[in-house]
């Protein structure tokens, strides 16, 4: 586990709650936030005592995308090479939390720009304060979308909408992205920490197994035929079935009270 303070780290009630803490900087990414941040979700994977995690940022900003106090050209030498930062900090980390089973649940709590906004849009449920917004900053400076972003856009919104937003690095009103079905809600400001704790806390606390079951199958059901599709709901369905969440689901169900899950 890293000791880093660039993400802050606190365990409560099975969810993991990870803080981008870099506020002067309106949380952008140096290697070392990198770094806190994948080891984070690295623990959350692989500990049975968390269930979900919680992502957010400290400060008026979620994220601002890749510090650009470390890509500065007048410093001189040759260009960095941007896709082996891809490959070896942005990529690896989306690729945990993509493959992980335990739902990340993100609150955008003000501005997500660049690799920012991309970072939250690869969560599995985001909310945002109304006052965020999001930002594909990146054709302000001569990039490409990235962190996912490229992908994310395209599939919760089309192309036509991925386009103009991508191009034109006009900034989304969190209302605007809700509506548009880019996130799932936009929450009072001072309402945004609590949801999203309280949702956070829910799912730690639900039928894991069957959760994890289900964002893996909505996440293949983008690249799958209907075909393939319904042949993963039967094999995962199967896989539930035999779940002890299960078994306890439908019997709290017929005896009238509140399931206690175990997430076997
Ligand atoms: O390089 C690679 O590895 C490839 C990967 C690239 C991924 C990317 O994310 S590329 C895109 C990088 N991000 C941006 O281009 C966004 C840059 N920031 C902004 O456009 C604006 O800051 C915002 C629209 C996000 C917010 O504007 P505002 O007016 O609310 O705040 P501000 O005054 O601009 O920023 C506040 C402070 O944060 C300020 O510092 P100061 O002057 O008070 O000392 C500002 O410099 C700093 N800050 C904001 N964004 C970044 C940053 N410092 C470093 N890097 C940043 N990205």
């Amino acid at each position: 586990m890293s000791d880093s303070t660039a993400v802050t780290v606190v365990e409560d009630q099975r969810v993991l709650t990870l803080t981008l803490n870099r506020p002067d900087k309106l949380n952008s990414f140096n290697e070392d936030m990198h770094y806190a941040l994948r080891a984070g979700f690295e623990r959350a994977r692989d500990d049975a005592n968390i269930g979900a995690v919680l992502l957010t940022g400290a400060g008026r900003g979620f994220c601002a995308g890749q510090d650009l106090g470390n890509r500065d050209p007048r410093a001189g030498g040759p260009a960095p090479d941007l896709g082996v930062t891809l490959d070896t900090l942005y990529n690896p980390t989306l690729r945990i939390m993509k493959s992980m089973e335990k739902p990340i649940v993100c609150a955008v709590n003000g501005v997500a720009a660049g690799a920012g906004a991309n970072i939250a849009l690869a969560c599995d449920i985001v909310l945002a304060a109304k006052s965020a917004k999001f930002i594909q900053a990146f054709s302000k400076i001569g990039l490409v979308p990235d962190a996912g972003g490229s992908w994310s856009l395209t599939h919760l919104l089309g192309e036509a909408r991925a386009k103009a937003l991508a191009l034109t690095a006009e900034p989304l009103p969190a209302e605007t992205a809700a509506d548009w079905g880019m996130i799932w809600k936009a929450l009072d400001d001072d309402k945004l920490m609590d949801e999203a704790t309280a949702l956070a806390r829910k799912l730690a606390n639900g039928p894991t197994l069957g959760l994890g079951l289900t964002k893996q199958l909505i996440q293949a059901a983008s690249t799958n035929s209907f075909d393939a599709q319904i042949d993963l709901e039967r094999d995962f369905q199967r896989q539930a079935g035999k779940s002890a969440d299960y078994a306890e689901g439908v019997t709290a169900f017929l005896e009238k009270r509140a399931p206690e899950f175990r997430g076997k």
